[in-house]
């Protein structure tokens, strides 16, 4: 008996410790001070509503607007934003454009509705790109909107009007200033250029806690420019500033491209857990798979055209993504838990362009019928096929049941769309469809068995016949979870 049990709690010692073994091997363990504070996605109501959004629209203004890519008749084939850097400007000429910064035909109200009409559940705006110039009246330089004739703060007449619509605000903000003296991309070497970089430190700081204090509704800040060595070089620093702003601002959502670890990694740190919130790291391309997504939240910012984030007058020099296309990838980040956020850059009048309104109207249309398969769905465990993409979204406690959305981009010729059933974890159950039925307009679809493959995987065919329309579409899926012997049963009155 006594043998028994001291062998006893040796194997559940050797069991006990071969567990921590196997977590501490699982996973690199270097030390750091800067690294993840946070293993593993915040489970916050901030951050659940985050998760939710599913699309959201940006807004790169400024005073790159003004020459939307041309200059002294020649045009920058770079992204307008960056015109500064192009030889054929002349950087007086760019830092001495604010003083013609007069959108007369700025109206926030109006952008707003736009993207209420959209769809779009929240936005991010700008607030200074690498230009150093403050879309806001910032007291900490003179670079800013409030010394344009237009005079007016735009950051708040943009929060104000889009929280009006509902819709959430995040301040993007580049860390990367052009315009500020102390700022520069390599780390300070001479004592001067010490001096110099803390004092681009604390106006960086001070910006920062301005707006949170101007803006309290704002619900996250977007970070840019931040993969300069000098930045990169600051991880302490930057780390007790994030501490600081979040503990100013509750809940605020803060992606991967704020802070470097203690060795200089960035948006993963040395252990490969992620810094910050959400990964960044998605712009301007998608993730093919979840595996690639290391069960991380993420945002995808993408442009229409190929790389033009400001205005820019010509968009024929590259390739201008389609509406559908747009909405593929809205579709797609739904199906791999990430949020999908298209840019807009509207002109120095303060007009949307034509092509923009267009899309964000196609977009829009598409979202009102549709926009059930991606608020506040994830990624199904259905077996992705051809014909598009799963999204899901799980049983609700009063029983309703677990839906899958299937969203068609390439109708089968035959007006079939096959599902895999996956398999349940209980080996004594088995998931059915019990229902088919067209977003859109509920019209009911036939389910038909259509057989099982070599590995005893089961597959159904959905009879779809293509919609009277060029769109993508979506088909409901009401499916359960029931015993195998009760299986027959529903077979029989589904087929
Ligand atoms: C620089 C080198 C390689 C790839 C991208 C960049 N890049 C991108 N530099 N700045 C950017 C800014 N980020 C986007 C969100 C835009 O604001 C763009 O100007």
């Amino acid at each position: 008996m006594r043998k028994n049990s001291i062998i006893i709690s040796l194997v559940f010692c050797v069991l006990f410790l071969g567990g921590i073994q196997a977590q501490t091997t699982k996973r690199a363990s270097i030390p750091l001070e800067h690294g993840a504070h946070r293993i593993g996605p915040r489970t916050d109501a901030e951050m659940q509503k985050w998760r939710d959004y599913g699309l959201g629209q940006f807004i790169h203004w400024g005073v790159y607007a003004i020459p939307g890519g041309h200059w002294n008749g020649e045009v920058y084939r770079g992204a307008a934003e960056w015109i500064r850097s192009w030889s054929k400007m002349p950087k007086p000429d760019y830092d001495n454009l604010y003083k013609q910064f007069n959108p007369k035909n700025f109206d926030a109200k109006q952008w707003a509705k736009q993207a209420k009409d959209m769809g779009v559940k929240y936005m991010i705006i700008t607030t200074k790109h690498h230009d150093g110039f403050c879309l806001w009246p910032s007291k900490y330089t003179g670079y800013t909107i409030a010394n344009t004739p237009y005079k007016k703060d735009i950051i708040k007449e943009l929060v104000d009007a889009y929280n009006a619509e509902g819709i959430d605000v995040t301040l993007y903000f580049s860390i990367i200033d052009w315009n500020h003296k102390g700022y520069r991309s390599s780390p300070p070497k001479t004592d001067e250029e010490k001096a110099s970089y803390e004092e681009f430190k604390q106006f960086t700081r001070n910006q920062l806690i301005e707006l949170l204090q101007n803006y309290p509704t704002a619900i996250g800040l977007w970070f840019d420019g931040t993969w300069d060595q000098a930045w990169i070089q600051q991880a302490a620093w930057v780390d007790e500033l994030e501490t600081e702003l979040r503990a100013m601002h509750p809940g605020l959502i803060i992606g991967s491209r704020f802070r470097a670890d203690d060795n200089g990694k960035r948006h993963y740190d040395s252990n490969g857990d992620l810094l910050g919130d959400y990964d960044q790291t998605w712009e301007r391309s998608m993730p093919e798979t979840l595996e690639e997504l290391n069960g991380v939240d993420w945002d995808c910012v993408m442009t229409i055209p190929e790389n033009q984030w400001g205005y820019h007058s010509d968009w024929s020099l590259s390739y201008v993504k389609k509406p559908f296309e747009l909405i593929e990838m809205i579709v797609k980040a739904a199906s791999l838990n990430g949020n999908f956020v298209l840019n807009f850059g509207p002109d120095g009048n303060g007009n949307i362009r034509p092509e923009e309104t267009q899309i964000a109207k196609e977009i829009g249309a598409w979202m009102k019928v549709n926009g059930e398969a991606i608020y506040g769905c994830r990624h199904s465990a259905w077996e992705k096929q051809g014909w598009g993409y799963y999204t899901q979204r799980a049983a609700v406690e009063t029983g309703a049941p677990s839906l899958q959305y299937l969203t068609v981009f390439n109708q089968p010729l035959n007006n079939q769309v096959r599902v895999k059933v996956p398999k349940c974890q209980d080996n004594n159950k088995v998931v059915i469809v019990e229902k088919a039925y067209f977003l859109a307009d509920k019209t009911p679809l036939t389910v038909k068995s259509a057989g099982r493959d070599k590995y005893g995987n089961v597959y159904y065919d959905i009879n779809s016949p293509a919609p009277l329309t060029t769109s993508p579409y979506v088909i409901v899926l009401e499916t359960k979870e029931v015993n195998k012997d009760e299986k027959d049963n529903y077979q029989q009155a589904i087929t």
